[in-house]
């Protein structure tokens, strides 16, 4: 089991490592997520791993009466790791694009280690050009001059199998004081891509960006365009805690849950730049921010100047214009939940003898 650990720990040091290498130029827009996929990677096959060695008879000696069901509630901080990441880094956990999350659970245990979860999560994600770096970087540049940003409110159900590293045979009494654990399971979600606008062109205010099909979603000659996504999704969240007792019936803990999820929309970013001629006026403004930056850039510079497209929407040279690079399709966008978790235990269900 400490072999399982120190596998999970040397991916985490390895990516955080990896992270901090800068991306360059136009590939500054392509957040590389190898190292979240390495940790999420090992994760599940180990967690399969320890799933399969384990047991049939475990399930069996246990004394069914020690099964016991609790409620608990988490309060996390929520991050998003995609195309409009902050900076090419896995920590992410810098505050300007940290929101909290709340979730609500309850746990069932099935046998000495294993319960099964039901979750409720409602949490925010953001994600912000303007914010993310420095335009006297020139690495972070290309992502200051693309200047997009999102909110995104998600609401997630999700079901995981817990799995404790020590187990406990006996009642909820005799629970270990720490209990380390891994978990893994599926979800589905909603969530809604908005962004503020207060440019002039069109009024102020917050805009829901799946109906207005920001990439071409909605062109009326679709062609090369992608399809519209879905705001109902599917992920796969997979994570690790501790929980500590507190109280006979009370445990503290501490967790983290990474998303897997299946779109690359979550914040309406993933392809490249549609026609402005092929979108209607409102998504022609919130598709291509790029002409704002130039405000804060040097105008020394001829590609930091605003140029006007055929259709008369103003932008930056390579960005806007029909196929220019606006995400990176290849990579999905993930978001994670850390935070601290307070469980109260159920009376358990002691049933009388079945014969008398
Ligand atoms: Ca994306
Ligand atoms: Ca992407």
């Amino acid at each position: 089991m400490s072999i399982y650990l120190l596998l999970i720990l040397k991916n985490s040091y390895n990516f955080a490592r990896g992270s901090t290498s800068k991306l360059c130029c136009k590939k500054d827009l392509l957040v590389t997520v190898d190292g979240m996929k390495n940790i999420f990677s090992t994760s599940l096959i180990l967690l399969t791993l320890v799933f399969a060695s384990m047991p049939e008879v475990e399930a069996q000696r246990f004394n069914r009466r020690n099964l016991y069901n609790s409620v608990g509630v988490s309060l996390n901080a929520m991050n998003y790791f995609g195309d409009v990441t902050p900076e090419a880094d896995f920590t992410s956990l810098r505050l300007s694009s940290t929101r909290p999350s709340l979730s609500v659970f309850f746990t069932r245990k099935f046998t000495p280690r294993i319960s099964g979860r039901a979750t409720f999560t409602w949490g925010r994600i953001t994600g912000d050009d303007s914010k993310s770096a420095s335009p006297d970087e020139s690495e972070n540049l290309p992502r200051y001059r693309r200047n997009l940003s999102f909110r995104n409110d998600i609401k997630e159900l999700s079901t995981v199998a817990v799995f404790d590293l020590f187990e406990n045979r006996r009642t909820y009494l005799r629970r270990p004081d720490f209990t380390p654990y891994a978990f893994a399971g599926v979800a589905v979600f909603h969530h809604n891509p908005k962004a503020y606008y207060d440019g002039g062109a069109i009024p102020t205010g917050w805009y829901e960006l799946q109906p207005l099909g920001t990439e071409g979603q909605y062109a009326e000659n679709g062609e090369g365009y992608p399809k519209p996504y879905s705001r109902v999704q599917f992920a796969i969240p997979v994570g690790l805690g501790v929980k500590y007792r507190l109280d006979k019936r009370w445990d503290v803990g501490f967790e983290i849950t990474w998303r897997k999820t299946f779109t690359d929309y979550i914040d309406d970013v993933s392809t490249v730049y549609a026609d402005k001629a092929d979108l209607n006026p409102v998504a022609a403004v919130l598709s291509d921010r790029s002409a704002a930056a130039a405000g804060s850039l040097p105008q020394d510079n001829p590609r930091n100047i605003p140029v006007t497209d055929a259709s008369g929407y103003p932008h930056l040279r390579g960005y806007g214009l029909k196929g220019d690079q606006r995400g990176d399709s290849s990579d999905k966008d993930w978001y994670i939940t850390t935070g601290v978790t307070l469980t109260y235990i159920l009376r358990p269900n002691v049933r009388g003898p079945k014969f008398r």
